[in-house]
């Protein structure tokens, strides 16, 4: 058995004490990956020391030489990409074919990063004196404390990560309990760039340990993602501690479609929104909501289409949908089906575990469709993170969008229309982070802002340039050169 061990200072190092955890694959839970220590509150401290004592040269470091650290290592993503892709999917589930993409999201995060190290811009301003400049640039803020989440185990800790880095900031990253294989690829290769001792540490664990690393006094920014409820724990201590915190939480994306939209594309765009990695992404589709008029017949269709989705193994080269993550995960939608069928929507499609052929061993649920669910019903409000879809019906595309921001979230969103009006009056209207126009609800581009509002955020993008707006603070100058004392406000008035 794979024994592995945090990345503290550049040396892979042995946990002082004996708890561990087991990475499983959900496609077969036979197979286990290996084990990673639960790391305690001292190791967690080893690992944010080497990092403070790492940023002092770090930050120093002219930022373009550490794009050039940030561009080697989008070279060597690139080149372990096909072996780094099996890995994660053996460890989290998805289809090889989306892990692929997965780390192309990373590799073009990296690229980019490397290329922003040229640009980290800052403005000037003419003062209101004479003889005076005005200046202000982005400064690192220092020690980074890194929490995501399992579904995207490369590309969303690469979305924090290499811009942090790319600032001057250095890093200590609690991976998912659920994809710790992937982070520990991930140190190796940022190490092979020829990232200096101490600047990124990985730190394995559960929640407390991301609860010592948000709590030591030398971490001076949380970035999170996941889930809603971990996430506003996180902001209320990072509150009471004066440290800055970005959050990426929770989603209940909806897709909306008109009579006059491109109607197979609409369903082609439903299927993989609601059902691409097994509906476990904060963007998932897991709302539908349909035009009266094409209710029937597209619910009709997308029964037809989901009946053909092919569920198993994520390393299989025909699977199009791999397992949910793990068995809690698993009774969670359950759970979620069972009240949805209590409370009187309808299940046409799924619902229940599948547990034929392939997949016997692992953790999968069959792709589930919900019609007739109304506003009020749970399945309409609340996060599953599986592949469940809840259908609703609109009568015009205002009664549509009213629906579509009838939630506490405001992560993705969606519609399908050939008007333009309809279009743009969606884009205005929608309450959501993002909106897509004739797509689904996934598919984010790494150079673009990405994040949420209501609850699924607090005020921060990733993705882009928005991202460096996070991980840096501003310095503001004035450089007086008039030899003589100029009260601002006061001598020129
Ligand atoms: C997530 O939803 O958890 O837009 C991240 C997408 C991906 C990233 C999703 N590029 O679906």
């Amino acid at each position: 058995m794979t024994k592995f061990n945090n990345y503290i200072n550049g040396v892979l190092t042995p946990s002082v004490h004996a708890h561990t955890f087991q990475n499983v694959n959900p496609a077969d839970t036979d197979d286990i990956i290996g084990h990673f220590p639960i790391s305690s509150e001292q190791e967690v401290h080893a690992a944010v020391l080497a990092a403070s004592n790492a940023f002092i040269s770090w930050s120093k470091m002219p930022a373009p030489k550490r794009g050039d650290i940030l561009r080697k290592a989008g070279d060597i993503f690139t080149r372990r990409k096909e072996e780094l892709s099996a890995i994660m999917t053996r460890e989290m589930g998805k289809p090889l074919f989306e892990t692929l993409g997965d780390i192309q999201e990373a590799i073009d995060t990296a690229y980019y990063a490397a290329t922003e190290t040229r640009r980290l811009f800052g403005y000037t301003a003419p003062s209101e004196m004479d003889n005076k400049m005005n200046m202000s640039f982005r400064t690192p803020i220092g020690v980074c404390g890194i929490i995501t989440a399992w579904n995207f185990p490369i590309a969303v800790p690469s979305w924090k990560i290499l811009p942090a880095l790319a600032c001057g900031n250095t890093v200590v990253f609690k991976p998912s309990e659920d994809s710790p294989h992937s982070a520990h690829i991930f140190a190796e290769i940022l190490e092979e760039a020829g990232l200096p001792a101490g600047v990124f540490n990985v730190v394995y664990g559960d929640g407390s340990t991301g609860s010592a690393l948000v709590e030591n006094p030398a971490i001076k920014l949380i970035g999170f993602t996941g889930s809603t409820f971990t996430g506003k724990k996180i902001a209320e201590r990072c509150g009471a501690l004066n440290k800055k915190c970005s959050l990426e939480m929770g989603g209940k994306n909806a897709q909306i479609v008109m009579p006059d939209a491109n109607i197979d594309l609409a369903l082609d765009g439903v299927l993989w929104g609601a059902f691409g990695t097994t509906g476990q992404r904060c963007t998932a589709t897991s709302r539908l909501i349909l035009h009266k008029d094409i209710y029937d017949s597209f619910i009709n269709a997308l029964i037809t289409k989901t009946t053909q989705i092919k569920l198993g193994n994520g390393a299989h080269p025909n699977t199009q949908m791999g397992p949910v993550i793990n068995a809690k995960q698993l009774e969670k939608i359950q759970h979620y089906v069972a009240i949805a069928r209590s409370e009187g929507a309808t299940c046409v499609i799924g619902g229940d575990v599948e547990i034929s052929g392939d997949c016997a061993k692992g953790h999968f649920y069959k792709p589930t469709i919900f019609i007739d669910v109304t506003s009020d019903m749970t399945i309409f409000k609340e996060e599953i993170f599986g592949p469940v879809l809840a259908v609703t019906k609109a009568n015009s595309l205002d009664h549509a969008i009213e629906l579509a921001n009838n939630c506490d979230y405001g992560l993705s969103s969606s519609l399908f229309t050939g008007n333009v009006d309809a279009a743009f009056r969606a884009i205005r209207d929608i309450e959501a982070g993002i909106t897509y126009i004739n797509a689904p609800t996934i598919g984010a581009e790494a150079h673009m802002p990405f994040g949420g509002i209501k609850g699924t955020g607090n005020g921060h993008r990733e993705g882009g340039w928005t991202a460096f707006e996070i991980f840096t603070e501003w310095k503001t100058v004035y450089v007086d050169y008039s030899g003589s004392l100029q009260r601002a406000q006061i001598d020129n008035y």
